[in-house]
């Protein structure tokens, strides 16, 4: 097995190799050549189901990201944030953490969720809001959470969520627990107060964190040479003392490794390290933006020609472990699943006005329950215009 570190003291000598004309920065750590083919040398070799499961993973991505899209675009849902290009990113890092570690993402992760268990029908509920989602429709859409599964609730301001995964992973090593604490932002997010305090936290305290940032290289429609005098957003990491690497977020050997590497060495008690994933955002900030009135569309072409997916199934082809049978039938069976899932997460009825003031303290409050009795007794009144246009409170 070949580990990040030392396949980028290699990258060097190995420049030839895949040298090949890439969009991508220079200085990134890659496994994978532009023409998809791994040298063997580097190649780390990974396991044959653990490749597959990547894989799935990635494709159920996409066709739910797609299918979230439409969903926003026929009106059956208010919102979506899709995250086309991004998916080798979210399963590779997803694939290198242990179900004792924890989460901390942002709204652009949903393989993150998928890879860890979180099933499309619950994730579709907080799409509509309803009451068998889990927060019973108390947070955004897209806006997953699933505490069993250990990822934590996503928070809309951005980058807040760098600082909670460092607390975690604190809370950890005082408690001499060998759990990591993996949390993700954008290049956007990096602007932001908190993912300074993370890091300088993080790199004060040795804690065992790994902080992924996604330079997808737009924040909604600020391209990234705005966001910093920095030429790399890893430069950053030598500031705050801790190891730094950036790495083609488009190649998901890449991912995988560097970030299994960081999660290793936070469990073996080295501390933090910052990862950044080099990518281009492919679809729109969410449905609820135009992008091809701010992106530069001869960038776009070009990552095109890298998408993840496209180039991880060559890699898995060439060594004769996917062919056009297997890809068919898997989009079949990921169609299947997410129709199913559809059919029965649209018809669930909306949360109860009820709904408002449970789950917030064990026991509700004086206030809270005088709120209740209120609001519940306008609803009730408000009940008897049920037949006129006017909307429910709420
Ligand atoms: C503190 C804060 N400021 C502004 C916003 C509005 N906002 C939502 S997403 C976003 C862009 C974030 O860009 P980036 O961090 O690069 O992540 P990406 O959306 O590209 O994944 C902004 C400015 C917010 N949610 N929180």
């Amino acid at each position: 097995m070949v580990s990040a570190e030392m396949v980028k003291s290699k990258g060097k000598n190995g420049k030839g190799t895949h040298a090949a004309k890439s969009v991508l920065r220079e200085d990134c750590f890659r496994i994978m050549n532009e023409d998809n083919t791994v040298d063997l040398k580097r190649d780390p070799k990974l396991d044959k189901n653990l490749m597959l499961r990547m894989y799935r993973n990635m494709a159920l991505t996409r066709a739910y990201d797609e299918r979230g899209m439409m969903l926003q675009r026929q009106g059956r849902i208010g919102f979506y944030v899709p995250s086309f290009g991004q998916e080798a990113i979210q399963t590779g890092t997803a694939a290198s953490l242990e179900k004792q570690d924890w989460a901390f993402p942002t709204y652009r992760e949903p393989g993150l969720f998928i890879y860890r268990g979180a099933s499309i029908y619950h994730m579709l509920c907080n799409l509509w809001g309803n009451s068998a989602d889990v927060c019973k429709g108390r947070q955004m859409p897209v806006h997953y959470s699933f505490s069993d599964l250990r990822l934590f609730s996503i928070s809309s301001p951005i980058a807040t969520q760098c600082m909670q995964a460092v607390g975690a992973a604190m809370a950890a090593k005082i408690q001499k627990k060998k759990e990591v604490a993996i949390t993700y932002c954008g290049d956007g997010g990096t602007s932001e107060n908190d993912f300074h305090s993370a890091l300088t936290f993080a790199g004060a305290m040795k804690a065992p964190t790994v902080l992924i940032v996604t330079n997808n290289q737009y924040a909604i429609s600020v391209p990234f040479s705005k966001q910093t005098g920095c030429k790399k957003i890893v430069d950053k990491a030598v500031g705050y003392g801790m190891p730094g690497i950036a790495v083609d977020g488009n190649d998901i050997l890449a991912v995988y490794q560097a970030t299994k590497d960081a999660v290793d060495r936070a469990r073996e008690g080295e501390g933090p390290s910052l990862i950044e994933c080099v990518t281009l955002r492919m679809g729109p900030h969410s449905s609820s933006d135009d992008p091809t009135r701010y992106r530069d569309e001869k960038l776009f072409e070009a990552w095109k020609k890298r998408d993840p997916i496209l180039r991880f199934r060559e890699y898995l082809t060439g060594k004769k472990l996917w062919d056009k049978g297997k890809e068919e039938a898997l989009q079949q069976e990921l169609k299947d699943l997410i129709a199913k899932a559809i059919d029965k997460a649209e018809p669930e009825p909306p949360p109860t006005l009820d709904d408002l003031f449970n789950d917030v303290y064990a026991e509700m409050t004086p206030q809270l329950k005088r709120q209740r009795e209120a609001l519940l007794k306008e609803g009730e009144l408000r009940g008897k215009f049920e037949n006129t246009s006017e909307a429910f409170p709420l």
